[in-house]
């Protein structure tokens, strides 16, 4: 009798509930002095606070930052920051212009814009203006879409050879007609909005300078003066955006009706 009422007591009750309370105790006293005490302390600290919580911004920042900088500089410098350009908000672009023949320009003048985007453009969303010293020489609203990838000739009405025999989807009579340059560069914008809305501080979304030296100071698309793209024309001779960037060209032979991917 003696020896059973030890075993039970001995075997059963003691031993089981030691171990149970051992088990769960270590394990909570791991978990809650770790938890409370090193670690959550540490981690919390420099996760939110020094950690993530300052180190993500920064990043952010300097990511965004980071192209900015190079955007302008690489803008100003060449190529790659114009072509970042145009991207980012996509506009129509003016792809070609025809601003002299032999004789009076007065009709025989056409631009051809380009649609860089993934979808169609409206143009009644967008002016051209040209000068002179301002922009705000001559401006006329437009209208019409242009397809992804594709053209829109306006200007005319007149179609001859001295101006590339141009077909027109949009007939508007350049008044007065663009300027001509030479030693003082002149140029054509493209706006978004009315074109009684261009004045004198408006930056063209695009815009193409051309003649010798920017001396009226008009702006580019980047919003300050930049250097003419391209020189003076000659007679029947066009101005010819050759990429999506600022590389423009005079195109001995117009070609008002041709659309080539940019
Ligand atoms: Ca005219
Ligand atoms: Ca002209």
């Amino acid at each position: 009798m003696a020896a059973l009422v030890l075993a039970l007591a001995w075997g059963c009750t003691p031993v089981p509930t030691e171990v149970m309370t051992d088990d769960p105790s270590p394990t909570t006293a791991v978990e809650s002095s770790t938890g409370s005490g090193p670690l959550p302390t540490t981690s919390t600290t420099d996760a939110p606070a020094t950690g993530e919580g300052t180190t993500a911004p920064p990043a952010d920042t300097t990511g965004s930052s980071g192209p900015d900088p190079d955007t302008g500089s690489t803008g100003s410098t060449s190529t790659d920051g114009e072509t970042t350009g145009p991207p980012p908000p996509c506009v129509p672009l003016l792809a070609e212009v025809l601003y002299r023949v032999n004789g009076n320009d007065d009709r025989y003048e056409w631009v051809r814009l380009y649609n860089p985007c993934d979808d169609l453009v409206d143009l009644g969303d967008f002016s051209l203006g040209w000068g002179g010293d301002y922009y705000t020489y001559g401006v006329t609203d437009l209208s019409g879409t242009i397809d992804p990838g594709g053209c829109l000739l306006v200007g005319g009405s007149t179609s001859s050879g001295s101006n590339g025999d141009p077909v027109y989807d949009l007939v508007i009579d350049f008044e007065p007609d663009l300027q001509n340059s030479g030693p003082i560069a002149d140029a054509v914008g493209l706006f978004e909005g009315l074109a009684d809305d261009i004045d004198s501080s408006s930056i063209p979304v695009d815009a193409v300078i051309y003649g010798t030296a920017n001396s009226s100071g008009l702006l580019g698309s980047s919003g300050t003066a930049v250097a003419p793209q391209v020189g003076e024309s000659a007679d029947n001779q066009s101005l010819r955006r050759t990429t999506l960037g600022e590389s423009w060209e005079v195109a001995t032979i117009p070609t008002p009706n041709e659309c080539p991917t940019l």
